[in-house]
C-alpha cells in the first residue's frame, strides 16, 4: 500500500481489503464521476475524514471558518460555471450556518447541494439526545428546492445523481443531501460500488419553447412603439451571450441590465439604457424580459415606475412556467430555457426586422446622456474624506481597465451607487447582494469567484456589510488567493453619524470610529492599505491587484455622506406615532 492509501483509507476493513469501498469513497467518486472538483466547507464530526480523503484524492476542498461563507461560496460558484456548488458541513449548528446560503441560492435560482453529516437516525427520531442531535431533512425542506437522504451505500450514487439533477434542471436552485455518520463507515464490494454510480446525462436538459409561444411574442413585439429589454441574472447564468447579444443588436431594442446582468453586453453599448432606467421602464410599451422577475426589484411590473396603469405590455422569458403572471399579467409567456428561446426568437425575426424606432432609441440616449453628464463631476472630486462618488469614480476607471476582473459588491450606498457608477463589460463579472439583498456573500463569493474562474477579484463592501464575512480574510490568505477587497469605512450602517438619543450607549446604527480593518488583513499575512483620497485609492488598488495577493484597503469614506438604506430608503416603515411638537 503507498503511503497515501494509507493517509486516505481509514476504514481498516478497506485497508485489509482492497475490493471493498465504503461511504467516504463512494460519495467522492459520485462527486467527481459528475465533474465536480471543489468542495466548499467547514470540518468536524462526522464529515472531517470526507474532507480529508477528497483532498487526498484530488478534489479541490475549500476550508472556512463559517459553514455560510462556505455556502455562499458554493451557491456562486454554481452561478458562474452552472455545475452545483457543494457546501459541506457538519451536523445541527454547521448545518444551520449552511442554510442560509442555501436559502439563498434558492431564492436567487442558483444551483447548489449542501451536503450535511448527521446523527444517528435510531436517536434522533426518538429525540434522545445525539450529539448535534437535529431532524435536518425536515427543516431544509421547505427552504430549498429538494432535500435527499441516503441511508445505504449503495444508494450513493443515486442519491448524488438526484441532488445533482434536482439543483441543475429547470429553474435551478439549492438541493439538500443528508447524509448520516453511519453512511460514511459502510463497506460494500468495490465494483458492486462503482456499478452503483450514476454519471447525470443531460442535467439541465434545454427546454424549447412552443413555437405558438414564439409567434405570440414576435407579434407583441412588432406592434411595440417603445420597446425594452430586461435582462435578469437568469439571462447570465444561462451562458447564451452570444445570442443575446445578437437578439439586442438585431431588434435594435434597447436594453436594462439587472444588476447582475451588467456586463452581459457592455455597459457602454450604445443600446444601453442602464442610465436611463427609469424613463426606460416609465415609458416602455412593450418590455421583454429575459431571466428577470417582475419582483420588488422591478417594482412587480406595476405602479409609478411603469406609468400609467396597463400601459405596459409584458413578454416574458423564463423556465419556470409559475413565474408566468406572478405579479402582472403576461401577454406572451415564453416558457423554455434561455439559450433556446432567444435562438428562437431570432430564428422567427429573420432578415427584415424592422428596427425598433429611432425616437425612441434617441429618446433614451438623450437622458442617458444627460445622466451621465451629471454624474460625471461629482466622480472626480479628489477631497478628503472621500464621498462615495468620488471613491467609485476612481474603482470605476479600474474596472475598466481590467474589464475581466470580477466585482464583489455589497452595503447599501456602496452597493446601490457602486451598481450605477462601475461599468461591466464582460458577462458574469458582477456578483452581489442579489434577490434578497442579503449581507454577507462578499468573502464567501471572492473566494469562490477566484477559485473558480482564476480571475483576479476586487471587492467593493459597505464596513457593515464586510463585518458580516470579514474573518474569511484568513482563508483568502491562507489560500493566497488574488482578491482586493476595498472596504468604503463611513463608521456604520449607511452612515457614522447617528447617536443614541439618550447619550448611554452607540446608536445602533455605528462602528467604533476609524477603525482601521486594513490591520485584519495584515494579521494573516495579507497587505493592508488605508487611503484618505481617490488617488491613494487608485495606487492601492493597482498595486494590489498587480501583485495578485491577498489585500485589503481601508478606504475613509465622508460618515455623513451616506443616505439612509442607499436608494431603497422608501421600503422603511414609518412610525404611525406622530411626534409631539
Ligand atoms: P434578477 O434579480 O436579475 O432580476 P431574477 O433572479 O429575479 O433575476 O430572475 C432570474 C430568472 O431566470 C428566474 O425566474 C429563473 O427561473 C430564470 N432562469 C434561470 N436560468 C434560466 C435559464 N437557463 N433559462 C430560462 N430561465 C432561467
Ligand atoms: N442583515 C442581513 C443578513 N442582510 C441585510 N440586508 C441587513 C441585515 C440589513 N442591511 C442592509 O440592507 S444594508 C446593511 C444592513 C445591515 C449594511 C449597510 O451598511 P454598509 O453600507 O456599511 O455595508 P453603507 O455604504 O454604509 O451604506
Ligand atoms: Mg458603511
Amino acid at each position: 500500500m503507498t503511503a497515501l492509501a494509507k493517509i486516505v483509507h481509514t476504514n481498516p476493513e478497506i485497508e485489509a481489503e482492497p475490493d471493498l469501498t465504503d461511504g467516504f469513497h463512494l460519495v467522492i467518486d459520485a462527486l467527481k464521476l459528475n465533474g465536480i472538483e471543489t468542495i466548499y466547507g467547514v470540518p468536524g464530526i462526522p464529515i472531517t475524514d470526507l474532507g480529508r480523503m477528497a483532498q487526498a484524492e484530488g478534489m479541490r476542498v475549500i476550508s472556512f471558518r463559517h459553514e455560510q461563507h462556505a455556502g455562499n461560496a458554493a451557491a456562486i460558484a454554481g452561478f458562474l460555471t452552472k455545475k452545483p456548488g457543494i457546501c459541506l458541513t457538519v451536523s445541527a449548528p454547521g448545518f444551520l450556518n449552511g442554510l442560509t446560503a442555501l436559502a439563498n441560492a434558492t431564492t436567487n435560482c442558483f444551483p447548489m447541494i449542501l451536503i450535511s453529516g448527521s446523527s444517528e437516525r435510531e436517536i434522533v427520531d426518538l429525540q434522545q439526545g445525539d450529539y448535534e442531535e437535529m431532524d435536518q431533512l425536515a427543516i431544509a425542506k421547505p427552504l430549498c428546492k429538494a432535500a435527499f437522504r441516503v441511508l445505504h451505500a449503495a444508494d450513493i450514487g443515486i442519491g448524488v445523481a438526484r441532488a445533482i439533477r434536482a439543483a441543475c434542471s429547470g429553474r435551478p436552485g439549492g438541493v439538500y443531501l443528508d447524509l448520516p455518520a453511519k453512511l460514511f463507515s459502510q463497506v460494500m464490494d468495490a465494483e458492486a460500488g462503482r456499478n452503483s454510480l450514476v454519471k447525470v446525462i443531460d442535467p439541465a436538459p434545454a427546454q424549447r419553447p412552443a413555437p405558438e409561444a414564439i409567434a405570440r411574442a414576435l407579434e407583441v413585439l412588432k406592434s411595440a412603439r417603445r420597446p425594452l429589454i430586461v435582462l435578469g441574472k437568469g439571462a447570465a447564468y444561462a451562458q447564451a451571450d452570444d445570442a443575446i447579444r445578437a437578439l439586442v443588436e438585431t431588434s435594435g431594442i434597447p436594453y436594462v441590465p439587472m444588476s447582475m446582468a451588467k456586463g452581459l453586453l457592455p455597459d457602454t453599448h450604445p443600446l444601453s439604457a442602464g442610465a436611463a432606467r427609469s424613463t426606460a421602464l416609465k415609458d416602455s410599451d412593450v418590455v421583454l424580459l429575459i431571466g428577470a422577475r417582475l419582483n420588488w426589484l422591478l417594482s412587480h411590473g406595476k405602479g409609478k415606475s411603469w406609468g400609467e396603469p396597463g400601459s405596459t405590455k409584458f413578454i416574458q422569458i423564463d423556465i419556470e412556467p409559475r413565474e408566468m403572471d406572478s405579479n402582472v399579467e403576461i401577454v406572451a409567456p415564453v416558457v423554455g430555457d434561455i439559450g433556446s428561446c432567444v435562438q428562437a426568437l431570432l430564428d422567427g425575426m429573420g432578415q427584415g426586422w424592422q428596427q425598433a424606432p429611432s425616437d425612441w432609441i434617441e429618446t433614451l440616449k438623450a437622458k442617458r446622456d444627460a445622466n451621465i453628464a451629471k454624474m460625471a463631476p461629482k466622480l472626480m472630486s479628489n477631497a478628503s474624506p472621500m464621498t462615495f462618488h468620488a471613491a467609485l469614480g476612481a474603482l470605476r476607471t479600474i474596472v475598466k481597465e481590467r474589464p475581466d476582473a470580477i466585482l464583489v459588491n455589497e452595503g447599501a450606498n456602496t452597493l446601490d451607487l457602486a451598481r450605477g457608477i462601475i461599468d461591466m463589460y464582460q458577462p458574469r463579472k458582477r456578483l452581489d447582494v442579489g434577490t434578497w439583498g442579503i449581507m454577507g456573500i462578499g468573502m464567501g463569493f471572492a473566494v469562490a469567484a477566484a477559485v473558480e474562474t482564476g480571475k483576479p477579484v476586487l471587492c467593493v463592501e459597505g464596513d457593515s456589510a464586510f463585518g458580516f464575512s470579514g474573518m474569511e480574510v484568513e482563508t483568502i490568505c491562507r489560500y493566497g488567493l488574488p482578491v482586493c477587497i476595498v472596504v468604503f469605512n463611513n463608521n456604520g450602517i449607511y452612515r457614522g453619524t447617528d447617536t443614541d438619543p439618550t447619550g448611554r450607549d452607540p446608536a445602533t446604527t455605528v462602528f467604533v470610529p476609524d477603525s482601521r480593518y486594513d490591520r485584519m488583513m495584515e494579521a494573516f499575512g495579507g497587505t493592508g492599505y488605508h487611503v484618505t483620497n481617490p488617488d491613494e485609492l487608485t495606487r492601492a488598488v493597482n498595486e494590489a491587484m498587480n501583485s495578485g495577493r491577498p489585500a485589503l484597503i481601508n478606504a475613509v469614506i465622508d460618515p455623513a455622506a451616506g443616505s439612509e438604506s442607499g436608494n431603497i430608503g422608501s421600503l422603511n416603515p414609518q412610525s404611525g406615532i406622530k411626534k409631539k411638537k
